[in-house]
Formats: C-alpha cells, structure tokens, sequence
C-alpha cells in the first residue's frame, strides 16, 4: 500500500486508505501505539503541526513536493503571527519567539539503522540461506534429469516446481519477488514474468536464466543462476566468464570504510568493459526483511549518484549480467554481508572491508571459458564448490 508515516515521540500516526488495513492488522497497529487517518488527511496534519511551530524532519528519499510546499506555507503563516515589524523595519518579538520552524531535510536515520544488520539478524540471512540452497539443489537436479528425459517443461512450470522445493524447507512465508524465469531471448528481458499462455519451453538449445527467492521466517533470499543444458556457444561461454569475472572481483573486493557502494561497481563491470560489453543495470541492491528484497539506502550502482557508505552488516547482491538483445540473457547473483577485514596496513587509521557470501548454491562449469580465467579466479570457484559442499546437506 501507499502511506504516509507521521513519527512523534510517544506515538506515530499512519495516513492509509482504511480499506487496505485488515482487522487484524488494526489491532496490531493499535497496540504499537500506531493511530490511523484517512490517506488525505496528511497536508492538513502538515498544517495543523507547523500552525504548532512543530520542527518535522523529512525523509528526503521519499517526501514529495506537496508536503514541503504546504509545510512551508504554513511556517510563513506561522512566523507572521509571533513576528511583527517594527518602525525601523527589524522583527520583534511576540511571545518570545524571533523565528519559527523551518524543518529538517535528511535521509531518515531509521533507514540506515535498518539497513546494518544485527547479530541475529545475520544468522538467520546465513541459516535460511542454506536451507533455500538446498531447495535449489534439489530443484536443479530436477530439473537436469527431466529435460535430460526430454520432458517438456515451460517457464511456468519450473518456476511453479521451484515453488515446490521451496515450500518443503523450514521457516517459508512466500517467493520473496515474482520469480524471473527466462529461456533463451526472454533472458535478455531484465523484468521479464513469464505468463502461462505465452511463454517458452525450458530446453537443452538455449541459455536459461533464473533469478528468484523467498522470504523465510529468518532472512531473504534473492540469487541468479544460468544455466545450458546442451552445449552452449563459444559466444555464450565467453559473456558468462566474463559476467562471472566480474562476480568474483567484486565478491574478492577490499575497500576502506566509508566508501559508497557505486565506487565498486566498476568491479564489476571490468572484464565486460574490456571487450566493449556491459548491462544496463546496477550490480546490486540491499536486502531486507519480509516484502523488502530492495531495501536502501545503499546500492552498489553508479546511477543516481547515491553516496551512502556500505557499512559493516549490511546485506547486499552481487549480481553482473550481460543481455543479448533476442538472444540470450546471463546473470550470476548472490548475496552477501559486509564484515570487516584484517589488512596487513590501516591507512589513514580506518578500518578496511569486505564481503562475506550468504548464498551458496553451484555455478555451472560448463559454461566456463578456463582460457579466460586467471588461477585465482580458478581457485576462487573451486573454493566456493568446496564451501557449497560443504555447507550444503
Ligand atoms: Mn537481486
């Protein structure tokens, strides 16, 4: 739903079509201390709390225009009354007050609190995210073995199979966004949903790429794999182990605290830029809890300029791709905390971090050009296998 959140000390005051709020959920918010108003009613409070003289901060992520404005007016109004000009033109006091409010424009602080995550907060993103790798194991053998057996399966089906194996595992709630299940040229459509009348079969012809997750009661999972289950081209082998590059390059990243997420993005993108590729997304996005597998305020993007330090404790994806317009689409995507990091030196006295992998589900080999990869890169993979193996039962 749409709302808008009023916080005051002692209570908060939640504007929402009444409609929209189930009897259960009113009583929950009614014992949080929450109160509702209709939807509407949000510039008139904006009005009545400046005509108070009341300072209101304002989530400049999210405050529109109309709320500002009318605050604003409201303060002049406000300022009119307890501030008059005398003869020589200087203000005077009236009630003892020379100014009025003026409001406060920030990013609320409730978003990056949120955003780091405590210790049990990180156990159960690590607990969940290896029960959901079992789900998808299980789920890709599946899927191996039918299309191994020439079993016609479309977009839908697997998506609706994975749902299966997902609902078998402890703590499930839903599918934590609508699983983008592509096959082939539909890869390359970075939103794609596929729907029952018109999508395509799952094969051993074409790439298949599967970005989904699922909310648990625990944490949240969000990972992309591609896959061939024939022999794909020298074309598609090449993009893959470049975008996988890229993964293992911002996976492996060190960097200073402080740093905004958008400075690591180029790491990414590395390998493709060499040989004049790149995908028209961010590399990745913060996770949250329940409904918020997009959670700000950090971003490891280089669009709108977003400067928020990636912090110890925060959740993040580390997704690189690369689309083939009617063709083919690669994306490889796993999740990760950032902790912090042991380096021999400390420059300029701050700490150093980097990522800690929450997901641990395998990367087809297959589709790897070895000559590409350096021996780090190599082991690094072989690692990660070792891990999955090992965590993973
Ligand atoms: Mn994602």
């Amino acid at each position: 739903m749409y709302a808008y959140l009023i916080v005051e000390i002692g209570g908060a005051k939640l504007f929402i079509d009444n409609s929209k709020v189930t009897p259960e959920v009113m009583a929950h918010l009614k014992d949080a201390g929450v109160q509702l108003r209709p939807y509407e009613a949000i510039l008139s409070e904006i009005e009545s709390l400046a005509a108070q003289g009341a300072q209101i901060w304002f989530d400049t992520s999210s405050v529109n225009t109309a709320i500002v404005n009318t605050y604003r007016s409201a303060c002049d109004k406000y300022l009119q009354k307890v501030v008059r000009k005398n003869k020589n033109g200087a203000s005077e006091q009236i009630n003892g007050r020379t100014a009025g409010p003026t409001g406060v424009y920030r990013v609320s602080p409730i978003s990056m609190t949120k955003a780091v995550k405590n210790k049990a907060e990180l156990e159960g993103m690590q607990n969940s995210h290896l029960r959901d790798a079992a789900a998808l194991s299980q789920f890709w053998a599946w899927l191996e073995e039918e299309i191994s057996k020439n079993v016609v399966l479309t977009e839908v089906d697997v998506a609706d199979k994975l749902l299966e194996f997902r609902e078998k595992q402890y703590g499930f709630m839903d599918t934590s966004f609508d699983t983008i299940s592509g096959s082939g040229a539909n890869g390359a459509i970075i939103h794609y949903k596929p729907e029952p009348e018109s999508c395509s079969v799952v094969d051993a012809e074409n790439l298949f790429l599967l970005d989904s997750g699922a909310q648990y009661i625990d944490g949240t999972t969000d990972i992309t794999r591609t896959v061939h289950f024939g022999e794909p081209t020298s074309r598609q082998k090449e993009c893959f182990t470049r975008v996988l590059q890229g993964h293992i390059a911002l996976d492996q990243a060190v960097f200073p605290e402080n740093t905004p997420g958008f400075v690591l993005d180029a790491f990414a993108r590395s390998s493709l830029w060499k040989v004049g590729l790149d995908y028209r997304h961010g590399t990745g996005h913060g996770v949250g809890a329940a409904l918020n597998v997009h959670e700000g305020p950090q971003s490891i993007s280089f669009r709108f300029g977003n400067m928020t330090p990636l912090q110890k404790g925060m959740v993040v994806s580390n997704e690189p791709g690369y689309y083939e317009d009617h063709s083919f689409g690669i994306r490889i995507e796993n999740l990760a905390f950032v902790k912090e990091v042991n380096t021999p030196n400390r420059y300029g006295g701050i700490g150093y971090l980097g990522f800690e992998k929450l997901t641990y589900v395998p990367i087809q080999s297959k589709l790897i050009d070895l000559t590409l990869l350096s021996t780090t890169e190599i082991n690094w993979l072989n690692e990660y296998h070792s891990q999955v193996w090992a965590k993973v039962y």
